[in-house]
């Protein structure tokens, strides 16, 4: 099949170095380097030349596997949405093929990561090599930010857009790039989710992590509990109205991240944070250690809990946690863990333990905020810092990865400064720079490097209740919190950084993104 393929690739080359050799194309000279690439990729040899994207252009695919036509189409789509150029994927018509973007299933040994991918940007063609599909959908990221806004009208009778020639050779650093985003304390709609995939997409990350429940909003419906969503689902933060997701509504964004190949990983926040649950079934809620059940739409923290002794809390918990892990292929399952302030440790962590099999005989890996590393937990178990350090010290030591979230740099929910609108700031101003000035591999001293599964910001939306007020708060910063994911640390550098996020201007204008915007950064708008 792979070899078929070649063959195909190769003939249709010869196609178009025929064309090609027929009307010979003076591009301006080029620099491939010099692109504004978000993130950095690992290695740039410009040529100097270009391809000239037109209506000439044709897109084909490895067939070996399907997924790879998906990436094709992706591309198409989104050629078109930005230049207007409708491009056929793998159709068999084209008689007026010019030059050919071939993604190309490859089993080259130099792709030794699975979101691996290499593009040879040649005048005449385009081959973006990857083994898997999500590492071709992440190297046409990198194309489509090669595309310019602007076409050029003289090179040909056709309209054509200059990408400039060379290879890059690229693979992220960290496996594990996320943002989190809090559905929980502000609903937020299906629509309005799929907007911030989108943008996530854009710039490599491979996970959302949903916070889909906490004190003031239940926001997944759960068929053997209906009342978590017609009781707990109805308030939110500032008491606004809430909602939640049908179960057809979580497969929906499920399915649309995954198009992405972007996981999500759904988080159920317990003992603590667990308000609307226990207002929605009030035997779940601890007696004389939290506080009674009520409508909260305020935004204190620490002061309920599940009651950790009782057998129907877990047979509960065995039905809830059973059907959010059936709808999430995904193989984590995050169980909070934060915040338990009212839950007796002994309770805590006995709780902890006896959820964490629950999530295992449910096939998921167990993910907790760093508070979890208290409990004896599973070395396969992941420790996700945003606190405590030494939780995340300890956790490693028992084999646990961690993923690593500091509030101090890594929350998008912080204010820039003390001027700027929304956000909180109890673990500090973030301006951009600071939140990129930062490396998640040594954060943590003594954390060795092979326990680091990745990186996540997280947006909790206390102060946010749409995607105008999420996107202030998440750009520019989560645009770095990608690099700092996929760039090697020896390559992350400011300066150099934000002129290539000052260039990011009309891809976050065309998305229509309401980003912060920080005077650190020279914008460069039209
Ligand atoms: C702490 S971080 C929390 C959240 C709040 C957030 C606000 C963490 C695991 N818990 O409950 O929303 O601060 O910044």
């Amino acid at each position: 099949m792979i070899k078929k393929s070649i063959l195909l690739f190769t003939a249709v080359l010869c196609i178009a170095a025929c064309e090609e050799q027929k009307k010979e194309i003076n591009f301006p000279k080029t620099d491939l380097s010099a692109v504004a690439l978000i993130p950095k990729p690992v290695k740039t040899i410009p040529t100097n030349s270009a391809f000239g994207l037109g209506a000439g252009t044709a897109i084909y695919t490895s067939t070996t596997d399907p997924e790879f036509e998906k990436v094709g189409q992706f591309l198409s789509e989104k050629i078109k949405g930005k230049t207007g150029l409708d491009l056929g994927v793998n159709s068999t018509t084209e008689n007026t093929l010019e030059r050919l973007i071939y993604i190309n299933q490859s089993d080259s040994e130099e792709l030794d990561n699975p979101e691996a991918y290499q593009l040879y940007i040649k005048k005449d063609s385009i081959l973006l090599n990857a083994k898997t599909a999500a590492g071709a959908f992440r190297g046409i990221q990198t194309l489509r930010q090669l595309i310019p806004e602007q076409s050029n009208d003289t090179l040909t009778d056709q309209p054509l857009w200059v990408i400039p020639s060379g290879k890059i050779m690229d693979a992220p650093k960290l496996a594990y790039r996320s943002s989190m985003l809090d559905v929980a304390r502000h609903f937020f709609t299906v629509d309005e989710v799929k907007k911030y995939i989108d943008i996530l997409a854009y710039y490599k990350y491979n996970t959302l992590h949903m916070h889909l429940t906490d004190d003031q909003g239940w926001r997944i419906e759960i068929k053997s509990w209906p009342k978590l969503t017609e009781v707990g689902g109805q308030s939110e933060v500032g008491g606004g109205e809430g909602g939640f997701y049908s179960q057809e509504e979580y497969k929906d964004i499920v399915a649309y991240a995954a198009e992405r190949h972007i996981q999500i990983v759904p988080e159920m926040d317990m003992p603590g944070h667990t308000n609307s649950a226990s207002l929605s079934y009030p035997f779940l809620h601890a007696a004389g250690q939290a506080e009674t059940p009520r409508v909260r739409t305020d935004m204190k923290v620490g002061y309920s809990s599940f009651d950790a002794q009782k057998d129907t809390v877990y047979s509960f918990l065995d039905d809830v946690i059973g059907e959010i892990a059936s709808m999430s292929p995904s193989p984590y399952f995050h169980i909070g863990g934060d915040e338990s302030h009212v839950t007796k440790k002994s309770d805590y962590i006995l709780f902890v333990e006896k959820v964490e099999k629950i999530v295992q005989k449910h096939g998921k890996i167990m993910i907790g905020w760093d508070e979890i590393a208290q409990a004896k937990i599973d070395g396969s178990s992941i420790v996700q810092l945003w606190n405590e350090p030494e939780h995340a010290l300890k956790a490693a030591e028992n084999g646990s990865k961690i993923i690593i979230s500091p509030a101090k740099k890594a929350y998008l929910d912080m204010q820039y400064d003390s001027i700027s609108e929304y956000g909180l700031h109890w673990a500090a101003y973030i301006p951009v720079d600071v939140g990129y000035q930062w490396d998640p591999e040594t954060y943590v001293e003594g954390l060795p490097k092979e326990n680091i599964l990745g990186i996540e910001a997280p947006l909790w939306s206390e102060t946010i209740s749409n995607s105008a007020e999420l996107e202030y708060l998440a750009f520019p910063r989560a645009i770095g919190y990608a690099e700092l994911g996929w760039t090697s640390s020896e390559q992350l550098n400011w300066d150099d950084y934000k002129e290539r996020l000052a260039k990011q201007v009309p891809y976050l204008e065309k998305m229509n993104v309401n980003y912060y915007p920080s005077k650190l950064i020279d914008w460069k708008k039209e």
